[in-house]
């Protein structure tokens, strides 16, 4: 019996999902408390899922709509986890997704009294080199990408951007004591918090060309244990790529609306280097995606293409310029094939939904063309998630990171709600939520710490060293393309959406980003 193992909201619609041949007819909801059977419904709509290979039978149980800790029972198939019915079942869950960023801080000390056990001296203090040359620089700051401690400019940008989403749409404007060091400062935390972000990446922009460096590591990753300040082999700052200087354009240019009121002098200097970036890009001759150069053996994100990369930040600095120049950039590029993608890699999404959200561009042509995508898309989430065993929207495709697509498809849905309300939408965005803290084949809340059954063993330096696990961070998750050796060893006949496993060695489908976080720091900061 598979369930959110956090709970449901009060009004919200409530369907667990049974497996097995031959269900049971009915199901009972039990309060945990008193004992007592306050419920009980039929399990209907029996349905093949060939994504986790088992038959799948559901039961609503919506009316229940009384706060208290609950657990479902079948006559045949056993007894569900607890889980709560209530109002602000999430709130413990969000403080904790949303601080993992400010655990992952690098260059500054984390204290004692925010950090608990994962507090640490200043990691990662030295200048860095700047490949293939003798020159260093300070590049200090920033959070640690994951379970290691590269920081990356592609992954960071998607991080910062989800982040300036939900202060930009949701309630999380208003967070100002999840209990970080600036909380109570009169900034929202999540601004805060990607302050931090946003400091380091101006660091990395070359200050000459305007150009942004792709990364800063060590030469390769550090051992499987060995803590933020430990590591202290030579940091290298690599090449300077166009994805990561179109990205830090387009980002900067969005902070620098997000800032305005809470530090002008910030916001200007954000907007003036996301325009010198976006001239560097457009000017230089080097148009090769990023590859590792050699001897460097950190994460590479890499990309086929930049043309995504330069729409989003051609449509964020036109949203904040409202300048024809910019525009006329984003009209050329839609004309082949409109950029889609909410992810590190693909990020065409976040630029149409940037002309989307600017007002004056309401009346042109290319803003119906964007509308209409965009609602398409989300339209066709929602039909994938009405056909799915689970009501998500991945279909078959569990890649390294499918939880990034579980909370990021729930966010465009959320999004799209927000350009043209439809039911569906939220439903099925609390359906993925459902699925992340446990309504998934394999009965586990993906996030650290909530729910029954959570990952313990996480590819996580910090939480590998301490042993205890860090609470808060989604899991990568599921990964049908056997990422690691641990993975395809243990897991060569699981399907798609089983093909995960809680264990330290797999860091395919149990590592933990800030940018499988972020997307769902949205989604919480929407749906809590
Ligand atoms: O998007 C394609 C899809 O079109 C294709 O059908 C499918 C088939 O395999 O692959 C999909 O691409 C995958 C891509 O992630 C999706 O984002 C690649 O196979 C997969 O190899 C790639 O994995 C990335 C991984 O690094 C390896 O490069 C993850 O996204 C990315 O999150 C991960 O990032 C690492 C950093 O390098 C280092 N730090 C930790 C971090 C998380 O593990
Ligand atoms: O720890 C590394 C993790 O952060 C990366 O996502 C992953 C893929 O690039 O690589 C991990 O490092 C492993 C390396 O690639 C191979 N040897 C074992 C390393 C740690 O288990
Ligand atoms: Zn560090």
């Amino acid at each position: 019996i598979n369930l959110d193992q956090v709970g449901y909201q009060l009004s919200a619609q409530k369907t667990a999902i049974f497996r097995g041949d031959s269900m049971d007819e009915t199901f009972d909801v039990v309060n945990k408390d008193t004992n007592k059977i306050v419920y009980t419904g039929n399990i209907v709509g029996e349905k093949m899922n060939f994504t986790a290979d088992e038959k799948n039978y559901y039961g609503d149980f919506s009316v229940v709509t009384e706060a208290g800790t609950y657990f479902i029972q079948t006559k045949n198939h056993g007894t569900s986890y607890d889980f709560k019915i209530g109002d602000s079942i999430y709130e413990d869950a969000y403080i904790d997704v949303v601080k993992m960023l400010y655990l992952q801080r690098c260059g500054c000390e984390l204290e004692e009294k925010y950090a608990g056990r994962f507090a640490h001296s200043a990691c990662h203090t030295s200048e860095a080199v700047i490949y293939g040359t003798d020159k260093k620089i300070d590049v200090t700051g920033g959070w640690h990408d994951a379970g290691d401690y590269g920081r990356y400019v592609v992954a960071g940008a998607k991080a910062v951007n989800d982040l300036l989403l939900a202060v930009e749409y949701t309630d999380a404007s208003k967070n100002d004591s999840i209990g970080i060091p600036e909380s109570g400062n009169g900034v929202p935390d999540l601004l805060d918090e990607v302050r931090y972000e946003l400091e380091w990446m101006l660091k990395m922009q070359d200050a000459e060309s305007g150009g942004v460096y792709h990364k800063v590591t060590c030469a390769s990753f550090p051992g499987d244990t060995v803590l933020p300040q430990d590591e202290t082999e030579e940091l290298i700052v690599s090449p300077i790529s166009l994805t990561a200087t179109y990205d830090f354009a387009a980002v900067m240019a969005k902070a620098s609306t997000m800032y305005k009121e809470y530090d002008n002098d910030f916001a200007e200097k954000c907007l003036k280097q996301a325009k010198r970036a976006m001239e560097y890009a457009e000017t230089t001759d080097n148009k090769s995606g990023f590859k590792n150069p050699q001897g460097v053996s950190t994460g590479e994100y890499g990309d086929s293409t930049t043309r995504d990369e330069r729409y989003w930040a051609a449509a964020e600095l036109y949203k904040v310029t409202g300048s024809t120049e910019y525009l006329e950039l984003v009209e050329a590029i839609v004309k082949n094939e409109i950029p889609t993608g909410f992810g590190w890699q693909s990020v065409g999404g976040y630029g149409t939904y940037a002309v989307l959200s600017y007002k004056p561009a309401e009346g042109l042509e290319v803003y119906k063309q964007l509308k209409e995508a965009f609602i398409k898309e989300a339209d066709q989430l929602v039909e994938k998630s009405k056909s799915d065993g689970y009501f998500i929207s991945l279909g078959n495709e569990y890649v390294w990171g499918s939880n990034l697509d579980v909370a990021s498809n729930a966010m465009i849905m959320l999004l799209a709600n927000r350009l043209e309300p439809k039911e569906d939408y939220v439903v099925y965005a609390r359906e993925h939520l459902h699925y992340c803290f446990g309504a998934n084949p394999l009965s586990i809340s993906y996030v650290t710490g909530y729910g029954t059954v959570s990952p313990v063993h996480v590819h996580h330096r910090p939480s590998a060293a301490l042993e205890e696990t860090m609470k808060g961070m989604l899991v990568g998750g599921p990964n049908k393309d056997f990422g690691d050796p641990y993975a395809a060893a243990v897991l060569k006949d699981a399907p798609p959406a089983m093909c995960y496993v809680d264990n330290h060695a797999s860091y395919s489908t149990n590592e933990v980003t800030i940018y499988w976080n972020s997307p769902l720091i949205f989604v919480m900061s929407e749906l809590k």
